[in-house]
């Protein structure tokens, strides 16, 4: 009699254990979706994807170059979309020339300094000024915004003859 009694209280425990589980799963899932809806509705920057960088493939650092001046964009653990396309790990990349201001936390805007590449282009040609310039690459997300943390590339400054 007492063995059973303790045997159905074990197996209630257990049931009830898997059930907290479950529960719990549940919980999180719905708190992930809830943050993500959370996010575009208050324009929060999403997680940057877990391992992702972008980098000037065939510029480095001190390089002279003359116009029209070609530049690949290297991008490691994340996908290049279309802009407005939304998903996991995915974005397109943004030119900064001569360091623009940014404000992370709004959606970059289109300017002289800040080219937006929302075709999912990976390369582009540049005519810039003679004299020295910076360049870095920021890939960010389908709605123009930053990642948090920044992916942001190394900044190189060239001289253009
Ligand atoms: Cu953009």
């Amino acid at each position: 009699m007492l063995k059973a009694l303790t045997f159905a209280f074990t197996a209630a425990l257990a049931t009830s254990a898997i059930a907290q589980d479950w529960k719990k799963s549940l919980k999180d899932a719905a708190k992930v979706q809830a943050q993500g809806q959370m996010e575009s509705k208050l324009g929060l920057a999403k997680m940057a994807p877990q391992g992702a960088a972008t980098y000037i493939i065939n510029l480095k650092d001190g390089d002279t170059v003359s116009n029209p001046v070609l530049l690949l964009f290297g991008l490691k653990n994340a996908g290049v979309a279309p802009a407005g396309t939304q998903g996991d790990a995915i974005g397109h990349h943004h030119l900064l020339i001569d360091d623009p201001a940014l404000d992370l936390v709004q959606p970059l805007p289109a300017t002289e300094q800040i080219k937006h590449f929302g075709g999912g282009q990976t390369e582009t040609t540049l005519s810039l000024k003679p004299g020295k310039h910076t360049l870095q690459l920021l890939f960010a997300d389908w709605k123009h915004q930053s990642f948090n943390p920044a992916v942001l590339s190394p900044k190189i400054t060239i001289t253009v003859k």
